[in-house]
């Protein structure tokens, strides 16, 4: 059994989540790891971050990769269309969501949400680098009513768990939504959200909040 550690405020661990849920594979769940950078973490999960999985005995970090375990492990609903070239305009959406926009807004966490300080030339930076990730974004982006096309994908469980990151903090930090021009954005996260699995997932990281 898959055991999923981490916690349910992680946009990280909600993505894998979603993907349990919606694949409809069992697993258990410590909604009580934290990230840490000491040495006893660090044999868990070797760079300190949350989720990682515990799968047979065998540690597997890196949300993606666990993602992709699951579609290997359990195909049955899969969250992967089947043509390669269609599984790879798939991860190349997902890649953007994650590496040109996620983790680019993520410089600004520490300012926006912990009371650290955001130097102008922060600011500056990512406002450059955010902008290219959401021109990708735009123009790779369907909402037919999928992120990445007629069905549901691993895309769709990255974008409805960062979106929002990328859209509260780039409020904070500039008073306006770095998404704010897309208009498809706000239905297509509703849409998303009404389904069970992402609904539950948005009440447990509320709950989660709440008590923190
Ligand atoms: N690339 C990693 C990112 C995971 C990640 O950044 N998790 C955050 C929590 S949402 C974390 O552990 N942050 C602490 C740190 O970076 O040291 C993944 O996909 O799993």
């Amino acid at each position: 059994m898959l055991r999923l550690c981490g916690f349910r405020v992680s946009n990280y661990h909600n993505k894998v989540l979603l993907a349990l849920l919606e694949k409809g594979v069992p697993y258990e769940e410590d909604a009580t790891v934290k990230p840490s950078q000491d040495e006893a973490y660090l044999a868990r999960s070797p760079m300190g971050k949350v989720p990682y999985a515990e799968i047979d005995g065998v540690r597997l970090c890196e949300s993606s990769a666990i993602l992709e375990y699951l579609e290997d492990a359990y195909p049955a609903k899969p969250l992967l269309p089947k043509a390669p070239l269609a599984r790879a305009k798939v991860r190349e959406l997902t890649t953007v969501i994650e590496l040109h926009m996620e983790l680019v807004a993520r410089r600004l966490y520490g300012g926006v949400f912990f009371g650290g300080t955001l130097s102008d030339s922060l600011k500056a930076g990512v406002e450059k680098d955010l902008a290219k990730g959401v021109r990708a974004f735009a123009a790779l982006a369907r909402f037919e009513p999928f992120a990445a096309g007629a069905e549901l994908t691993i895309a769709d469980c990255a974008a409805a768990c960062h979106l929002p990151m990328v859209s509260l903090a780039t409020k904070l930090a500039y008073g306006r939504d770095a998404l704010e021009g897309i208009a498809q954005v706000k239905p297509y996260l509703k849409m998303l959200n009404e389904r069970p699995a992402f609904a539950q997932v948005n009440a447990w990281r509320k709950e989660a909040q709440a008590k923190k």
